[in-house]
């Protein structure tokens, strides 16, 4: 018994000593938890600060020198800002120019018209076009920036294979471009060439083109190495066609799809705008052409050739009495008829995922 009451002191001293520890360490986990704690909150609004000035700071640049590419996941304005800085003007300047021939051409295609085609299928089967039908390559910066015109008006089953089989060759050719179907508005008599100028006009407003392409709707290349693109002279890209028996009707034969340049089609003062009906606009543009000293250059006819919807004559296209007169006289009208002439009203503007429609008031013929 005396063993224990000697003992009794040391036990409560123990007993406070651990209770002090305890409490030490407790203060101290407290201390290290505040401490990360407002660690994390400086560390965080530091890094937002950050953030915040890089944006500020590259919002200096204008927008201008950097077009968004993708819209998509663009959700406000603070995002568009700093995405189209901070990171386009990087992913453009990376890209390497594409190859002067394109690796992904396959060369003959075969088209046929048996089957129609529905536009949910051409969208299914195109998922990189963007709005407006138009495409960028995404690996390479294109060669050319094209502008494809469709002079237009009531050709829908066309417009669909044309699509169809188009904006496949178009995208392995990685060129950059957009479609643009010009459909004139009301009951008057059709003016392909109007057409075409109005084309060129619209495109320009859209986005900075430098290559026209011009076709038909009922046109459609065998070959996808009949590239869709401007050459050093004015370029005649239909040269080939199964309704002439793949041979060219005659030598100055422009119709069908050409392409110009901008720069070429300023040079003749775009095409003329009286040809009202079928016939001879083409031969005007020839004509242009060759006064101005330029010559047309061509595939060859093998990787020329194309295939033409068949159809009938349509209402209001009826071939046109004073077209030998026109054509006889285009060096006399050409500088007062054309680009700098061309008069229209846009009655529609409509942006499809497979191409841009532009209805038009293009008036009527002198009486
Ligand atoms: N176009 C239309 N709608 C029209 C007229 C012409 O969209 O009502 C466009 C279309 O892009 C067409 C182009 O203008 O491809 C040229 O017109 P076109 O197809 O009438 O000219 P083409 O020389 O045919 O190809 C002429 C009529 C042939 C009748 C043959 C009868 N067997
Ligand atoms: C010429 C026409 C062109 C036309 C070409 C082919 O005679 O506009 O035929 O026509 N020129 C004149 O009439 C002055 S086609 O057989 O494709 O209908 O493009």
């Amino acid at each position: 018994m005396p063993e224990a009451n000697l003992n009794l002191p040391g036990a409560s001293l123990q007993k406070t000593c651990t209770c002090v520890v305890l409490l030490c360490a407790l203060h101290i986990s407290v201390m290290v938890l505040y401490y990360f704690n407002t660690f994390d909150m400086i560390r965080n609004s530091f890094a937002q600060n950050q953030q915040q000035q890089s944006h500020d700071s590259l919002l200096i640049i204008p927008p201008s020198e950097a077009p968004p590419r993708n819209r998509e996941i663009i959700t406000t304005d603070r995002e568009i800002k700093s995405i189209q800085i901070t990171v386009q003007p990087t992913k453009d300047n990376e890209l390497e120019m594409c190859p002067e021939r394109s690796p992904m051409l396959v060369g003959p295609l075969r088209i046929e018209f048996s089957q129609l085609v529905s536009l949910d299928l051409v969208k299914s089967e195109n998922p990189a076009l963007k709005e407006g039908g138009r495409y960028t390559p995404k690996d390479c910066k294109a060669q050319q920036k094209v502008a494809i015109i469709i002079p237009f008006r009531n050709r829908e089953e066309h417009l669909k294979f044309w699509l169809y089989y188009l904006h496949p060759i178009l995208q392995r050719q990685q060129l950059d471009y957009g479609v643009y179907v010009i459909n004139q508005d009301g009951e008057e008599t059709f003016n392909r060439a109007k057409l075409l100028n109005i084309g060129y006009a619209e495109a320009l407003k859209e986005y900075d083109y430098e290559c026209f392409v011009f076709s038909d709707v009922d046109l459609i290349p065998m070959d996808d190495r009949n590239i869709y693109k401007c050459y050093s002279q004015p370029r005649h890209l239909a040269v080939s066609m199964d309704k002439f028996g793949f041979r060219l009707p005659y030598n100055q034969y422009f119709g069908g799809v050409s392409s110009l340049s901008k720069e070429q089609f300023l040079k003749i003062n775009g095409f003329p705008n009286n040809y009202w009906g079928w016939g001879g606009e083409d031969d005007d543009i020839y004509n242009r052409l060759a006064s101005r000293g330029m010559s047309i250059s061509r595939p060859d006819g093998v990787i020329g050739k194309c295939r033409m919807i068949r159809h009938d004559r349509d209402q209001k296209n009826d071939p046109n009495p004073q077209r030998f007169d026109r054509i006889a006289h285009t060096r006399e009208t050409m500088n007062i008829d054309g680009i700098n002439s061309l008069t229209y009203e846009v009655v529609k503007k409509e942006r499809n995922s497979l191409f841009t429609k532009i209805t038009v008031n293009v008036g009527v013929p002198k009486r």
